[in-house]
């Protein structure tokens, strides 16, 4: 008798730019039928269902649910609409990936953590799905590292360094208080501690806003630039830089947990090998599953030495999360729960940015 394999989940994509582009890949990657998206306008929306071979386009997310034609909806719009688009997913009994930041403040992070109860709800902290990322995990939570003493990130990216480069998320009213560090430092934050599988109890932080005027905003609020001090709930410290006005780097989040015994590094942008360093000498370890732990194995996708990349990574967390809807228990698939730690970290950052001293978390 065969198998009768599961329908395919019925996916909406809210959104039409690169991470609705993203989100979609995945999905269809992942086995999914692409049923409906909604972009900024009907118009655009049609351009989109076009552009990304998704079967209709409608004019609103209502009229989508309305249509009860998804049951999982990707939230990938602008970070103010986040809250009250996957709060409106989940009420119609949707399953919701919403991209970072889940929400522009804790409290609404705590109401979708809330409505997401009994469901599938997951936010694309994508990075934990590089492989060697999970390696690196994996020896930290094996002993090889040692007690964790000191921890050192960079999230450095340029797309925003010269004064007349602009996007709706310089703008507070569309990308919320904290710009750099809401978006990019919550990834930095998140692999941190999802690999060392220790906790920041507290921060010190100073942000710098380079470029008042922009080509289409005046009087920018939002930071272009976080240095974070981190002390961490094991005892280690720490330092965070977070800018996305840093010539030449375009997508560098780089990670450094030097352990008792051992340190282990990863490069975003190279993603193909971890660093592990000994006093007695390091080692470089490819992406190659023979000699990896399982947990990374199982997201190795092409032989080593095939490179694997960014949408790779988004490729295995989308296919998690249609697992849990599934019923499956995907091993660290990030969830709103994470979305509400990085809503956390980020009002801990502003305000010690904004207050002077140190910030505590639990
Ligand atoms: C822009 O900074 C951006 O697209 C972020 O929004 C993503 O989360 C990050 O993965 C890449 O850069």
């Amino acid at each position: 008798m065969a198998e009768r394999r599961a329908a395919a989940p019925r996916v909406g994509i809210l959104g039409g730019g690169f991470m609705g582009t993203v989100h979609s890949r995945a999905a269809r990657a992942a086995g999914a039928r692409l049923t409906g998206v909604v972009a900024s306008s009907p118009e655009r929306g049609a351009a989109a269902a076009t552009a990304l071979g998704i079967e209709r386009s409608y004019d609103s997310l209502e009229q989508m649910l309305g249509a009860g034609a998804v049951d999982i909806v990707h939230v990938a719009t602008p970070n103010a609409l986040h809250a009250a688009q996957a709060l409106a997913a989940l009420a119609a009994g949707a399953h919701v990936v919403c991209e970072k930041p889940l929400a522009t403040t804790v409290a609404d992070a705590e109401r979708l953590v809330a409505a997401a109860a009994g469901r599938v709800a997951a936010v694309p902290f994508v990075y934990r799905y590089h492989p060697l990322v999970r390696e690196a995990r994996a020896r930290v939570r094996a002993g090889e590292t040692g007690r964790l003493l000191t921890v050192k990130g960079s999230y450095l990216q340029d797309w925003l360094v010269a004064s007349d480069d602009d996007d709706w998320r310089v703008d507070a009213t569309t990308g919320g208080r904290s710009r750099a560090f809401a978006d990019i430092g919550s990834h930095l934050v998140d692999l941190l501690e999802f690999v060392s599988g220790d906790r920041v109890a507290a921060v010190a932080a100073r942000t710098r806003t380079f470029f008042a005027d922009r080509a289409e905003h005046r009087a920018v609020t939002t930071e272009d630039a976080a240095a974070v001090i981190v002390e961490l709930r094991g005892g280690g410290i720490g330092t965070l830089l977070v800018s996305q006005t840093a010539p030449g780097r375009k997508n560098r989040l780089h990670i450094e947990l030097a352990g008792q015994e051992a340190s282990v590094a990863f490069d975003q942008e190279q993603p193909e090998t971890l660093w592990v360093g000994r006093r007695a000498g390091t080692t470089i370890v490819p992406r190659d599953p023979a000699y990896l732990a399982p947990d990374a194995a199982r997201l190795v996708m092409t032989p080593a030495g095939h490179a694997q990349g960014y949408q790779d990574a988004f490729n295995g967390f989308v296919a998690d999360v249609y697992a849990a809807v599934a019923g499956a228990e995907p091993e660290g698939l990030p969830r709103f729960e994470d979305g509400l730690r990085a809503a956390r970290v980020t009002e801990a950052v502003m305000d010690a940015a904004e207050g002077g001293g140190w910030r505590a978390l639990t």
